[in-house]
């Protein structure tokens, strides 16, 4: 029996966040969130960069630029889409999953989906650091188990893509 998993060190990595300004005073709280995790766990300043966009339609658009680009390992994208606020909820929340999904796919780099999907603000706020923990936290923590995963599936020799 042959286990692989990546663990949670992010020294040496090279990280993008997209961060959705919609919504920014929950959003501010996964960025801040998110980069403490990474700092914490052995990240230097220095290999974090942070992209704001307008809102969360638009954050595939950079987290392919940025994840197609070379420059990062792990792109993290961050947003909150509230039902309350838009009768397009159902579009921008479905067309930023699959937009940040085919990023993933095709660049072949981590794109972690740390959107807050909620019905009311109050529960945008509860998973932005209050009672139901900070999705930009657990992004960066998935950015980096997925990092660390992707190093070790290629080190296992059979996954990795022939020149
Ligand atoms: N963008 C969000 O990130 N969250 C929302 O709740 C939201 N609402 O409610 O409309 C939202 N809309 C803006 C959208 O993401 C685009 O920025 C806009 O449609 C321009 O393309």
């Amino acid at each position: 029996m042959k286990v692989i998993k990546g663990n949670l060190k992010a020294e040496g990595i090279r990280f993008s966040i997209v961060c959705s300004r919609f919504n920014e005073f929950v959003t501010q709280q996964l960025l801040d969130g998110a980069v403490d995790i990474l700092l914490r766990h052995g990240a230097a300043e220095k290999d974090i960069k942070i992209v704001w966009v307008p809102g969360a339609f638009e954050v595939p658009y950079a987290a392919k630029k940025l994840a197609d680009g070379g420059g990062s390992d792990a792109v993290i994208c961050l947003g909150a889409v509230v039902r309350g606020d838009t009768p397009h909820f159902d579009y921008i929340a479905s067309e930023s999953a699959k937009g940040i999904a085919q990023a993933s796919l095709s660049s072949g780099i981590p794109v972690i989906y740390g959107i807050i999907t909620a019905d009311t603000m109050e529960q945008a706020v509860e998973r932005s650091g209050s009672k139901a923990g900070n999705k930009g936290r657990e992004s960066a923590m998935t950015a980096m188990e997925m990092v660390n995963l992707y190093r070790e599936l290629d080190s296992n020799g059979t996954e990795k893509k022939s020149a």
